[in-house]
């Protein structure tokens, strides 16, 4: 395949002021006809206009009202080529397409019986011929036809304007969505499904019709994807001022999809998993995800809709600022900290690995083989911490400014990542030369910290330096603008006034220092007793922070720091320390002993009635096994496994007491389920210390999982009581478990999804041979990429243990699954892949058997660009 580069960027030499499509829906075949209204650009002479067009069958083409005879056009796999005369024309396409055979599921295809669509990025080229890019934005109106009886509901983008009925049986519907858009924002749904409808009236009192669209079945499952749509227009309209601008905004659940949802004009398509959700069968987590999955396509309607990316190079400009956006929302709407704990939690296992990994790339990349790879941590969950610094610098009025001049000179247009940093300066009078850097380079910096208390000159003198490792392509790196909120702490815990050297005013008991060198220093006056620093509150860059701190430091601000986030950062700092500390005197074959501070800070945690129980459950979750191996230069992923499994049962065997009495307290799993923060909060933390309890292995423990598991009022609990049983020892009690809950469940394919997941995820000894065997379960299917993602992704992602079990089997399962999706579904298998990807984290024999599964995926005979580029790279 062939590699873009940012560089090579030019305008299209035309560009389509309308698009007008009718779509005949047939069971067999779908026939697109496309006509469409081209101008030439400014004085491009009289160039070839260079179609992009993939897996099409061209039935006719015509040039104004002259049909062309195929010496007049070139077609070849990737486009159709012509040669217009006049400046402006109008082009009419007939292409012929196999929607019930696009298992890729990116362009037409049917999911059950409907037929939906997905373009992004690129999927637009397999419906017909265009010029597929998101700088091309044109005006469309949609017609289609299909069979009413199969498919009575028929929607496009924008709004309905006229339908009626056609011979044989058959409707048609046609759609006009006047605001002009990039093919990829196109979308058109046919089925028969059903409607829930509520409106919205906005600020300015236009009332828009909100619809969602689901399978009957699932009626009674949308209320709270309708409430959060809801809170998501009334939220935009109040922190950003922005409002929506069509009549109606339609949502659809789809079960086959590749990803969570997509922000199609007026006309959102989701996975089915991010739309559903009712107590009896999503858990909280589900809820949330739902919650956040809604804002965050809805937040596109302005940010990545009204105002586009120039180039996929820019996707981050979408995706990063919208993930800042939801990120906001969902911190306003539940509680802050504990948001902002999940996501630095999710980023740091995961993005900071995908930054250290062989696709190592730019918020902004500069080339790219298959866009379809760079829907990345690095594009969204990176992106948006780099606009979360934005805002820090800022403050949340200069942002706000910002973004209004983004949004009023950028609307309609297709624009580029220094468009947005520019409308930031202009509104603010900054220079964000510097700050760019954070698009350019990539690589997580690490910053080490150190400081230096003077008694005699009541001094502290704060050092930084800060550097970043090299990354595919990039050896040598400029220091980045690193935003560092931080405070003093006295011996009390208490917050001391700051005032830097040279400054005339002082700062208050919190700030944000601007670290802008390699080498910096920090000097506050007035201090008169030795401070304990509190650094990144709130994770304010995403870096890696070193600083000296010992255990105590750590032990004392896990009680003291007055910032929570911070206070689970030391937390899980010490956390870190001691399983790490674990690894190595294990690693050594020497007996293990738990540092008694750990067992101090968790029995203080655990006896807090003041802190909220959702940060008492985060405080009391230790670190990942995924974020230990990220941490490792030579991951042992049995010593780790084994390591933090020892510290939880010790854990768990020390705290029994407090943690039953904890656990008591907060009530029982029976109780009518409620969908408010406190409830969320108590289920979170009654279900962590029932996961430590049944670690005890008392048959009390085993009682109450087990009343939980049938009493349960909602699929959290439930839920949670399965896990916990399926990791316990005892057979009978997990199968019996597991046996009820899929014949209660065998209707609802998300709640057999995590079915699937638990199972997978389970560490204990033969989980591939379990994996292995649910692959042929009647309820899995591998061309539905959430059966994939909850059976195999879990396996690969969660399951470390087995996954990297020392015979090298689970590799060569995990290549077996690529090379079986490679084909049926690209972008589902370039994915698939990524853990093998990780093999320079192993160890010689590990790296061994992961690179000759990596080489036998890229010695296959057809391979999809997709997974070629990330096979290729991870090996190069
Ligand atoms: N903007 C959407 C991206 C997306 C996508 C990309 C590639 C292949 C399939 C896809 N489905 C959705 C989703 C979003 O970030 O909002
Ligand atoms: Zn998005």
């Amino acid at each position: 395949p062939q590699t873009i580069y940012l560089k090579d960027y030019r305008q299209p030499d035309y560009w389509i002021d309308e698009t007008h499509l009718t779509f005949e829906l047939f069971e067999d075949h779908a026939l697109v006809h496309s006509r469409l209204f081209i101008r030439r650009n400014g004085d491009a002479g009289l160039v070839p206009l260079v179609l992009d067009g993939q897996q099409l069958e061209l039935v006719s083409v015509a040039l104004g009202d002259q049909t062309l005879a195929p010496t007049d056009y070139q077609v070849d796999e990737h486009s159709l080529t012509l040669h217009p005369q006049a400046a402006e024309f109008e082009l009419a396409i007939t292409t012929r397409i196999e929607p019930q055979n696009n298992t890729a599921l990116e362009g037409l295809y049917k999911s059950g019986g409907m037929f939906c669509t997905q373009c992004e990025a690129e999927g637009f080229r397999k419906i017909t011929y265009y010029l597929d890019r998101p700088d091309v934005m044109s005006r469309f109106t949609t017609t289609i036809l299909a069979d009413r009886g199969s498919y009575p509901i028929l929607l496009s983008n924008g709004n309905l304007i006229a339908s009626g009925e056609h011979e044989g049986g058959r409707h048609w519907a046609t759609w006009e969505d006047p605001f002009p858009k990039p093919s990829y924002l196109f979308a058109l749904v046919a089925g028969d499904l059903c409607l829930i409808q509520d409106s919205y009236t906005t600020l300015s009192g236009r009332t828009i019709d909100l619809r969602i669209y689901v399978e009957p079945e699932n009626r009674e499952q949308c209320g709270h994807a309708m409430d959060s749509l809801k809170r998501s227009m009334r939220w935009d309209e109040e922190v950003y001022g922005r409002e929506y601008d069509l009549d109606i905004f339609m949502i659809v659940a789809v079960n086959d999809f590749n990803m969570g949802a997509m922000e199609n004009k007026g006309l959102n398509i989701f996975n089915s998993s991010c739309v559903l959700a009712h107590p009896d069968t999503a858990t909280d987590m589900a809820f949330q995800r739902v919650e956040s999955v809604v804002a965050h396509e809805y937040f596109h309607n302005w940010s990545g809709n009204r105002v586009t990316c120039r180039d996929w190079f820019q996707l981050s400009l979408k995706e990063g600022f919208t993930v800042f956006r939801d990120a906001e929302f969902s911190a306003d709407m539940n509680s802050r900290t504990v948001k902002r704990i999940e996501d630095v939690t999710f980023l740091r296992a995961n993005q900071f690995a995908e930054d250290a990994g062989p696709m190592a790339h730019p918020v902004r990349p500069e080339s790219y083989m298959e866009i379809s790879n760079f829907y990345t941590l690095t594009i969204y969950e990176k992106g948006a911490e780099v606009v979360r610094m934005l805002h820090t610098l800022l403050g949340a009025e200069g942002f706000r400014k910002g973004t209004d001049l983004y949004f009023e000179r950028h609307d309609g247009q297709a624009v580029t990542c220094d468009d947005f940093i520019a409308a930031l300066e202009d509104a603010n009078g900054v220079d964000f030369t510097q700050f760019k850097r954070w698009y350019s380079q990539a690589g997580t910096p690490v910053l080490e910290v150190d400081g230096e208390f003077n008694a005699s000159s009541s001094t502290y003198r704060l050092r930084c330096r800060q550097s970043c490792p090299p990354t595919p392509g990039q050896s040598e790196k400029l220091p980045f603008v690193i935003p560092l909120r931080m405070a003093l702490l006295d011996s009390e815990g208490r917050e001391m006034p700051l005032k830097l050297a040279g400054e005339a005013h002082a700062r208050g008991n919190e700030t944000v220092l601007a670290v802008t060198e390699a080498e910096q220093e920090f000097v506050f006056e007035g201090i008169t007793e030795e401070p304990l620093p509190s650094l990144l509150r709130g994770f304010s860059a995403p870096v890696k922070l070193v600083y000296p701190y010992t255990r105590e430091d750590r032990v004392f601000l896990a009680m003291h720091d007055p910032d929570g986030f911070n206070r689970w950062e030391a937390a899980q700092s010490l956390a870190v320390d001691v399983l790490q500390g674990l690894v190595e005197i294990h690693q050594a074959g020497r007996p293990l002993l738990l540092d008694q501070r750990l067992l101090e800070v968790w029995r203080s945690v655990l006896a807090d009635a003041e802190l909220d129980q959702a940060m008492v459950a985060e405080i009391l979750r230790l670190p990942s096994e995924a974020y230990l191996i990220e941490l490792a230069r030579v991951a042992d992923v049995d010593a780790i496994h084994h390591v933090r499994e020892w510290v939880r049962r010790e854990l768990a065997n020390a705290l029994a007491e407090p943690m039953w009495q904890r656990f008591d307290a907060l009530g029982s799993a029976a109780q009518p389920w409620s969908a408010d923060a406190a409830s969320m909060a108590r289920r979170s933390l009654r279900n962590t210390l029932l996961g430590y309890l049944m670690l005890t292995g008392s048959s009390a423990a085993m009682s109450a999982c087990v009343r939980q598991f049938v009493e349960a009022s909602n699929m959290t609990d439930r839920q949670a009581a399965l896990v916990a049983l399926v990791n316990s020892p005892d057979e009978h009690q997990k199968h019996a478990a597991l046996q009820e809950f899929a014949q209660r469940w065998a209707d609802y394919p998300l709640v057999m999804d995590q079915w699937f997941n638990i199972q997978a995820s389970s560490p204990l000894p033969g989980g591939l041979e379990r994996v292995q065997e649910l692959m042929t379960h009647p309820a899995f299917n591998i061309r539905n990429p959430n059966k994939v993602r909850s059976l195999i992704g879990a396996f690969a992602n969660n399951n470390l243990v087995n996954f990297h079990r020392k015979d090298g089997a689970g590799y060569r399962f995990l290549a077996d699954r690529v090379i079986e999706l490679n084909l049926m579904n690209p972008q589902i298998a370039s994915r698939l892949v990524t853990p093998l990807t990780r093999w320079r984290k192993f160890d010689p024999a590990r790296q061994e058997m992961m690179k000759v599964e990596l080489a036998r995926i890229l010695e296959q005979d057809k391979l999809s660009p997709d997974v070629y580029e990330v096979v290729s790279k991870s090996l190069a």
